[in-house]
């Protein structure tokens, strides 16, 4: 029997998305120490500094304790509220007639804002919109736009995944264009770090490209500084080196897995067999076109111009091949600003270690041997040029042949064909049309089919009219603004707001202020952070220890190696104060607002609920039912809730079919993006149609990479010589780990964490000492901010790199809010179409400032 007065508890982080598994330990009613859970497997008992604090967030005497109401009409960036104490049943009587009286006018005037810092309300509130009927749900703010949107484009596409890791089991060189993969950020933040050490010990050869010697970039073997949002220019000279000067690809890969044998006309578009349509390919034996799937093909020609019904025809190689000839070492070298002789040796050691032809045989199978990985995430895709960089990062890859085979990228969680007792839950990329790699079902967000057409849009991140676009679109806030330009029929009236702390996250602080105080928002929350300065109610929300929740099974580490691991979140403490889970509030807001039905259909969909477990849809529910029968529906009657608040985790070993997938799925994956031309083409259709084509430029849909610069690139006034960029730090989530006294203690002692980071030669023409204040003022928004001078030889000489999300401004957070406590990128980001990647509404994240030493 347990000491109910002194307990270990089993549950998950949720400090970030990593979905550690933590053991808490509670005495007497009290959380007094939090440690990692040993069992399992997304951190093998290991927390970092954020986990261990969470119990200065549980108890933070900043936190939300009772519903609040503002008294203050006026809205502002820091205009008072004037809270006022206001009961439960009050707050929910008027969200549910706010609610309902929309839902009869037109749903679509909803907008529903989440955070991935709370990943499970976030599940939640996208099922609450889709049940209620509006297509502006949800909205992560930064999240998406920030992070990665070409790069979950591409894992769709490519990995069938939601993000990637290395295989550190077998890896030995590891090009990093600036992730922070193992060093305490990105995914599986503390599982990788392990992995990543393991492999470091091993003798995998770690080359870190990044403007800034960053947490990361220190532990590595090398450090290639680079200027900010040229990555892609680098890959195409590492490209051009190896398909021109090395001859290094893998032809085998090439010619079964990729669809670079398919024949492309001289329209850009494949060349197809007339009465089945099927791309055609070349074969290099009969001399003659055959569709790709076609049994007799002898040989895949990868080379070569071929005559086709009277019209030249080629290889998807052959096209890339060519068009990468003019991308020489020289040519990106001035672009980068790293030296010729860097990118020629770089790609040859990358391709020295690839050993194309070599196999290695892992639990009985022999199979491809391919010890190089590439990654990259916000650092090198969060440009003007997402798309086109992303390509060309990926094509290295793909030329190596190491893509989800031992050694290479491995998708995270690509493949899974479920626990061995159920078969459940199961999920495996597919062939679709033409061959080509279809997502399979652990992808979270939109699904970007590749027969998806471009619709004329309905929501206000014009959500429809690209199906490249994944999640939390940047131009939500600009269509919200001036929805008429867009041919909108409809003006947002409410906003539910679920965490997210947008006005420091998303871009130019004023924009957001303009684009959504006119809301009625509604917020669940933690803290009263910035974004609840626009709030109109806000609900106490309960944090990860106070509560049961479904955890983010799709991007949690779930290591790329070993085991899969399921893991339950359970309060480890009652909620404290008035403070209720805002996944249980949306059930009983759904009741009240008469769409009951609605919500239990959408929870079985996207639970994926079978029988005997799904819901009736008519019944009510509560959010212990709900996840009992979710794990019941995965694993079987005798693993409910209750067994898994007992165990914690559960656990069963990952196959080599599933981890190293790409052998042994009939899948082709594109080299050759040519559905990025027709996507191209609908979408100005429908931009010129809506009379909206000035602002949706269309040129970055090609089906090859590009480099283009980005606005930062182009601009000419001399005094703005800096690039302003941020990276993230171990210590911190975006910002909201700000307010908790332990991370800033150690934040404090840090010499960065609340620092901007300058060169020191850099510094020195400027007049700048170390510790200095420095006015950083930006090209784009024209405003300045404060921060304190770090000087280091460790960042490009033209850059600038703050920490995080720090400079927070709202008196309610009393230990963020202080003088020197780091930056907000925000107020130099501008929020403009021509500031985006159109084909993902990504963010440019590379500021042009001018940095100059503060007076006074
Ligand atoms: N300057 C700067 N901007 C950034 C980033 C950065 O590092 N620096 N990162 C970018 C990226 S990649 C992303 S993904 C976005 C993230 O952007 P956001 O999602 O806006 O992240 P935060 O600013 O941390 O805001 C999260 C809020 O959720 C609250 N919260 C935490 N847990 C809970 C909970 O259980 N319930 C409720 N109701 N609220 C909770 C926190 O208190 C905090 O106020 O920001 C992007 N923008
Ligand atoms: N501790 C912690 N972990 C987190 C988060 C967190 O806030 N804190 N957030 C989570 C989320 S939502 C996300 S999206 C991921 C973000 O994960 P990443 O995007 O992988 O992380 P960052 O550190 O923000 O950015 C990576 C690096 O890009 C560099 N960089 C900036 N511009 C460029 C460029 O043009 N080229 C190159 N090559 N590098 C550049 C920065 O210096 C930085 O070192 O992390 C996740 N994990
Ligand atoms: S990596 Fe993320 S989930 Fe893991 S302990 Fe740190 S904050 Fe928690
Ligand atoms: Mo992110």
């Amino acid at each position: 029997m347990r000491d109910a007065n002194d307990v270990w508890i089993p549950s998950v982080c949720s400090q970030c998305y990593s979905c550690c598994g933590i053991l808490a330990h509670r005495v007497d009613g009290k959380v007094v120490k939090i440690e990692g859970n040993p069992e399992s497997g997304n951190c093998q008992g290991r927390l970092c500094a954020k986990g261990v604090s969470g119990i200065m967030t549980l108890y933070d005497p900043s936190r939300v304790n009772v519903p609040l109401k503002r008294s203050n009409p006026e809205k502002g960036i820091d205009v008072d509220p004037g809270w006022v104490e206001i009961s439960w049943e009050e707050a929910l009587q008027t969200v549910a007639e706010r609610l309902s009286k929309i839902r009869s006018e037109d749903p679509r005037k909803l907008l529903v804002m989440a955070s991935v810092m709370t990943m499970d309300q976030m599940y939640f509130a996208r099922l609450f919109g889709s049940a209620f009927g509006t297509p502006n749900s949800v909205w992560n703010s930064g999240a998406g736009n920030h992070c990665g949107n070409a790069e979950h484009l591409f894992g769709a596409l490519l990995h069938s995944a939601w993000s990637k890791q290395p295989d550190t089991d077998y890896c030995s060189y590891l090009l990093n264009f600036g992730v922070p993969c193992g060093f305490g950020a990105y995914y599986a933040a503390t599982g990788m770090a392990q992995r990543i050490a393991d492999a470091r010990a091993r003798g995998m050869r770690h080359v870190v490209i990044d403007p800034f010697l960053s947490p990361t970039a220190e532990k590595a073997d090398e450090w290639v500084p680079i200027r900010p949002g040229t990555d892609g220019a680098l890959a195409l000279a590492m490209l051009h080196v190896l398909l021109h000067e090395l001859g290094a690809y893998d032809r085998e890969y090439l010619k079964h897995h990729t669809n670079g044998p398919y024949l492309i006309g001289e329209d850009g578009c494949y060349v197809r067999e007339r009465d089945s349509g099927k791309p055609l390919i070349w074969d290099a034996v009969d001399g003659v076109a055959k569709p790709f799937d076609a049994a007799d093909i002898k040989d895949f020609a990868l080379d070569g111009r071929y005559e086709m019904d009277g019209a030249a025809a080629r290889p998807a190689f052959a096209a890339l091949k060519e068009h990468v000839a003019s991308f020489t070492p020289e040519w990106a070298s001035p672009i980068t600003t790293v030296p010729v002789a860097t990118i020629r040796r770089i790609t040859a050691e990358f391709a020295e270690a690839a050993r194309i032809g070599s196999t290695i045989v892992i639990d009985g199978k022999e199979l491809p041997y391919r010890p190089v990985a590439v990654l990259y995430f916000r650092g090198a895709q969060g440009h003007k040029n997402a798309t086109l960089s992303s390509m060309a990062i990926e094509l290295l890859v793909e030329m190596m042949g190491a893509s989800n085979v031992p050694g290479g990228v491995l998708g995270q969680n690509s493949r899974c064909l479920g626990h061995p007792k159920t078969g459940r839950p199961s999920w495996s990329p597919v062939a679709g049309p033409d061959g080509l790699l279809v997502v399979g079902g652990n992808w979270s967000g939109a699904l970007p089919y590749p027969w998806a057409q471009p619709k004329k849009p309905e929501s206000m991140s014009l959500g429809g009219l690209a199906p490249t676009v994944i999640v939390s679109p940047a131009s939500l806030p600009l269509v919200t603004l001036d929805p008429e330009k867009f041919k909108i029929p409809y003006k947002l009236e409410m906003n539910l707001h679920v965490g997210t702390n947008y006005l420091m996250t998303e871009s130019d602080p004023k924009v957001s202020v303009a684009a959504f105080k006119d809301l009625f928002q509604v917020s669940s929350s933690l803290f009263l952070d910035e974004a609840t300065y626009l709030s109109d109610l806000v609900l106490p929300d309960t944090c990860y220890l106070e509560r049961h929740s479904l955890t983010a099974e799709s991007v949690s580490s779930n290591s790329p190696l070993e085991e899969w691991c399921y893991h339950v979140r359970q309060p480890v403490v009652e909620p404290l104060f008035q403070r209720r889970n805002f996944s249980e509030v949306m059930l009983d807001i759904a009741d009240r607002v008469g769409m009951r039905e609605d919500f239990n259909a959408f929870l079985n969909l996207l639970l994926d609920l079978k029988a005997p477990y799904a819901l009736d849809v008519s019944r009510k529910y509560t959010l212990q039912e709900i996840l009992d029968r979710r794990f019941k529906s995965m694993f079987g009657e005798e693993h409910g809730l209750e067994w898994f608040q007992e165990h914690g985790v559960l656990k069963w070993p990952k196959r080599v079919e599933e981890v190293y997938w790409k052998p042994f799925v009939e899948v082709r994956v594109p080299i050759y993006f040519e559905w990025f031309l027709k996507v191209g083409e609908g979408v100005k259709k429908v931009a010129q149609e809506g009379g909206f084509d000035d602002v949706i430029e269309t040129s970055a849909f090609q089906a090859l990479p590009e480099w283009r610069p980005c606005a930062s690139h182009q601009e000419k006034r001399s005094e703005y010589d800096l690039y302003a960029i941020y990276y993230r730090v171990p210590v911190h989530s975006f910002s909201a780990t700000y307010n908790n006294p332990w991370l800033d203690e150690i934040s404090q002692i840090d010499p960065y964490v609340y620092r901007v980071a300058i060169n020191i030669e850099t510094a020195r023409r400027k007049g700048i000492k170390d510790g200095d204040w420095m006015d950083i003022t930006s090209a784009g928004t024209d405003h300045t901010i404060k921060a304190r001078a770090r000087l280091t030889e460790g960042i490009h000489p033209e850059v600038i790199a703050m920490a995080n999300c720090g400079g927070h401004w709202s008196k309610f957070l009393p230990i963020a809010s202080k003088s020197d406590k780091g930056a907000c990128f925000e107020w130099l980001l501008p929020l403009t179409f021509d500031n985006m990647d159109i084909p993902t509404f990504n963010l440019d994240l590379c500021a042009k400032v001018k940095v100059s030493k503060a007076e006074g």
